[in-house]
C-alpha cells in the first residue's frame, strides 16, 4: 500500500518541489491550503490533478485536527509559515501566530489524532542570526535577529519538546537559504534574477536593493526537499543542518546574474534604504556534515549553476509576457 503524506505550505516554493518528490516516490500527497479570495496554485498547477488539496490554516487548530482525521497521513511536513524576514518587522504578531504558534497547533493535532505520524518541521538558519560560530552546525548557539527568526526558534524548540515529551517522531531541518525559479519575487535572489531579465528585455533600467554586503549560503530548493524526506525516513528523529558550506555576498549574486546576460550590475543596481533591515544577519554559512553522514544527503546544484538557471528561467518568463 502506498504511503500518505500531508504537506502544509504546498503552494509555496518548497511545497511544490516536495510534492513532486513524494509523488515520484509513490506517495499519495495531501496538500493543506488556506482559504484566499484568489487561487494561489501556480506552483503546483502542473501536478494538481495528482494531489488532494484540503482546506486548513495554521491559525486554526480545529481545521488541522479535522484534515488529519479525514486523511490519516503517515507523514506530515510542516512547511507553512509567514516566511519573509523583512515582513516580520511590520507584522510581528501574525508572524508569531503562524511561524511560531502554528507549529504547536499542528504538533498538537498530530499528538491528538495519531502520535505515530512522522513529523518534519521547516526550521531555518535565521535562528543563528548574529552567528556565534563559523560555520554553523547543530551545536551552534542560536541568536535570532528578526521577529521571523525568533518565531522559527520557538517552532524549533517546540518540535524538540514534543519529541521529548510525547515520543513523537518529529525532526527539525535547519535549512539554509534555498532558491529556485519558483522562489517568491520579494526574496533577493529572485528579485535580482527577475530584475536582470526585465532590464535586459528593456522593461526596466534600475534595480533597487538593500544591503549588498550580506552573505548567505544559497542552495537549490529541489536538493533541499530531498533532505527533508530523508530525515523523516530515519529510524530515529533528529535535527539536521542542510547547507552547501559556501557563502556568497549579495553583491556577488548581482555580479553573476547580470553577467549571465552580458550586463554589469554597477550600471543598474541602486541602493534604496527601504530594503535595509532594522537588524541584519551579516553572514551565514552552514556545515552539512551530519546530514551528509547520517542521511547520505548531498547537493547536486552549485551557486553559479543555480543563478544561471534562475536568470534563464526569468528571461523565458518575461519574454513570454511581452510576446
Ligand atoms: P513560501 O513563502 O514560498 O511558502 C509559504 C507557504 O506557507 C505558502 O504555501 C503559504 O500559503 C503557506 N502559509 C502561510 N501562512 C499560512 C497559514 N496561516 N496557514 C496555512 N498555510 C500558510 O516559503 P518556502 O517554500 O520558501 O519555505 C517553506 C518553509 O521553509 C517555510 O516555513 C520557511 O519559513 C522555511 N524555510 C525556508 C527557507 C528558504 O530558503 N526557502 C530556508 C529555511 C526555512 P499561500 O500560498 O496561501 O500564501
Ligand atoms: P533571508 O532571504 O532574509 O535570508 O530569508 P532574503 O532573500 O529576503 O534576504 C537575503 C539577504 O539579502 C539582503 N538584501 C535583500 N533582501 C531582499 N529580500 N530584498 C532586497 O532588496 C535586498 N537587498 C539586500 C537581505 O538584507 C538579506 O541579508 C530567507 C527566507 O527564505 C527565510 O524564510 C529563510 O528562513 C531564510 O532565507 C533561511
Amino acid at each position: 500500500m502506498s504511503k500518505r503524506a500531508m504537506i502544509t505550505g504546498i503552494t509555496g516554493q518548497d511545497g511544490s518541489y516536495l510534492a513532486e518528490l513524494l509523488l515520484d516516490e509513490g506517495y499519495e500527497v495531501i496538500g493543506v491550503v488556506r482559504r484566499s479570495s484568489t487561487v494561489t496554485f501556480e506552483r503546483i498547477a502542473h501536478i494538481q490533478d495528482r494531489l488532494t488539496l484540503v482546506a486548513g490554516d495554521l491559525l486554526d487548530e480545529v481545521s488541522l485536527i479535522q484534515v488529519l482525521r479525514d486523511h490519516r497521513p503517515d507523514e506530515v511536513y510542516n512547511l507553512a509559515a509567514q516566511s519573509f524576514v523583512q515582513a516580520s518587522w511590520s507584522q510581528p504578531v501574525l508572524t508569531g501566530e503562524t511561524t511560531a504558534l502554528g507549529v504547536t497547533r499542528i504538533l498538537d493535532a498530530v499528538r491528538i489524532v495519531d502520535p505515530e505520524i512522522r513529523f518534519y518541521q521547516a526550521s531555518s538558519s535565521e535562528m543563528f542570526g548574529k552567528v556565534q560560530a563559523v560555520p554553523q552546525n547543530e551545536d551552534t548557539p542560536f541568536y535570532p535577529r528578526s521577529p521571523y527568526g525568533v518565531a522559527k526558534l520557538y517552532g524549533h524548540w517546540i518540535t524538540v519538546n514534543y519529541r521529548e515529551s510525547y515520543d513523537l517522531h518529529a525532526s527539525s531541518g535547519i535549512l539554509f537559504n534555498h532558491e529556485s525559479p519558483r522562489r517568491g519575487f520579494e526574496f533577493v535572489t529572485r528579485k535580482v534574477t527577475h530584475g536582470v531579465a526585465r532590464i535586459k528585455l528593456g522593461l526596466d533600467v534600475k534595480l533597487s536593493l538593500g544591503n549588498l554586503d550580506a552573505q548567505r549560503d544559497w542552495g537549490f530548493a529541489a536538493d533541499y526537499v530531498r533532505a527533508m524526506w530523508l530525515m523523516v525516513q530515519q529510524d530515529a528523529p533528529g535535527d539536521f543542518v542542510v547547507a552547501t558550506g559556501e557563502t556568497h555576498a549579495v553583491r556577488e549574486l548581482c555580479e553573476i546574474a547580470f553577467a549571465v546576460v552580458g550586463l554589469d550590475y554597477r550600471d543598474h543596481v541602486v541602493i534604496d534604504e527601504r530594503f535595509l533591515r532594522p537588524a541584519e544577519v551579516d553572514l551565514l554559512v552552514g556545515d552539512p556534515s551530519k546530514a551528509e553522514k547520517v542521511l547520505g544527503w548531498s547537493r547536486d546544484v552549485g551557486f553559479h549553476q543555480l543563478i544561471e538557471m534562475m536568470v534563464e528561467s526569468d528571461m523565458d518568463q518575461v519574454s513570454r509576457l511581452i510576446g
